[in-house]
């Protein structure tokens, strides 16, 4: 029997600085019962998506900062959201800023969860690829100091068995890295959620910059092909207090191919019929890492500084 799942993912537009969390919250429930009623058994939410993106600017008040974060999940303003996953039986994957009190101290991560149908959280995801800087960078319009206001995950990149498969989760920059999609595809993924809040000056060159549509989607295609896998991409995107970000929330085939995909800069629900069984195609055939990866190979070093010289005419 194919085993199928009916994803959604819900691209959410700007968020004003402005916007209470209440209000946010009624955007992505809006935009679950979207996806509820046109059939999904999950929907995707973006990296952080109950606040602006608060990375762009420096903040030195620690109260202002902490307003950003969640200290629990769910929390009395993020409880309708779980209420609402429970009463439609939808599960959800969401990012959220989270201040966690550990080691006798206060940590911040930017973090992602998995709810299932009944609104219990079943996996939680710490972003480990961290991007932008720890001090502000003198001329820029935008700042993006993730380095400054989180520590990369302590969770590393783990699958959870749900929705009749295998999930797993990462988060916006994450997707541009290989080992991500990859340590996730030696425990078996079947479907990887991510969020994404990528502004289209993020390296400060504008050839490079001029990329960035073609980038989101090439890392996503990538890791969903390489590793026999679907993966769900959901953006943060439109102007959001004055910086521009990418939109193009697709959801992505084991084949590396884009079924279904955003065309707005708005809060916007795209939905695919994803059947899980396609990835075993390829984790079968051009993908059966048992038969055809070398990891002997992989860990030949070379103890020399630098390549190899040219060989001797
Ligand atoms: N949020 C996030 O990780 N954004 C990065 C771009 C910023 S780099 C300064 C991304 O990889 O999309």
């Amino acid at each position: 029997m194919a085993r199928i799942v009916n994803a959604a993912a819900a691209q959410m537009g700007p968020i004003a600085k402005s916007e209470t969390r209440k209000d946010t919250v009624r955007r992505l429930v809006e935009m679950m019962r979207e996806a509820k009623a046109r059939g999904s058994d999950l929907v995707v939410f973006t990296e952080m998506a109950l606040t602006t993106f608060f990375p762009r600017w420096l903040i030195e008040d620690e109260a202002e900062l902490d307003s950003y974060y969640e200290t629990e999940m769910p929390g009395p303003q993020t409880q309708p959201l779980f209420d609402e996953a429970k009463k439609l039986g939808i599960g959800f994957y969401l990012g959220y800023a989270e201040l966690a009190h550990e080691d006798g101290r206060k940590r911040r991560f930017n973090t992602s969860i998995l709810v299932d149908r009944s609104g219990n959280i079943v996996g939680k995801y710490r972003k480990v690829h961290l991007p932008g800087h720890a001090e502000p960078q003198p001329g820029r319009t935008h700042q993006h100091l993730e380095k400054r206001y989180f520590e990369p995950g302590n969770f590393g990149f783990k699958v959870w068995r749900a929705f009749g498969g295998v999930m797993g989760m990462c988060i916006c920059n994450d997707r541009r890295w290989p080992e991500t999609y990859r340590v996730m595809g030696l425990q078996g993924v079947e479907m990887v959620m991510l969020g994404y809040n990528t502004p289209y000056d993020h390296t400060g060159h504008k050839d490079i910059d001029s990329l960035t549509q073609f980038h989101n989607h090439l890392s996503m295609q990538a890791g969903a092909y390489q590793n026999a896998t679907w993966v769900i991409g959901t953006a943060k995107c439109g102007v959001e207090e004055g910086s521009n970000m990418c939109a193009q929330s697709a959801i992505i085939a084991p084949s590396g191919e884009i079924i279904a995909q955003a065309v707005s800069l708005e809060d916007e629900v795209i939905t695919a019929r994803c059947d899980l069984d396609l990835g075993q195609r390829y984790r079968q055939t051009i993908f059966n890492f048992a038969k055809h990866r070398e990891p002997e190979a992989y860990r030949l070093i070379v103890e020399r500084k630098g390549a190899e010289p040219p060989p001797e005419a």
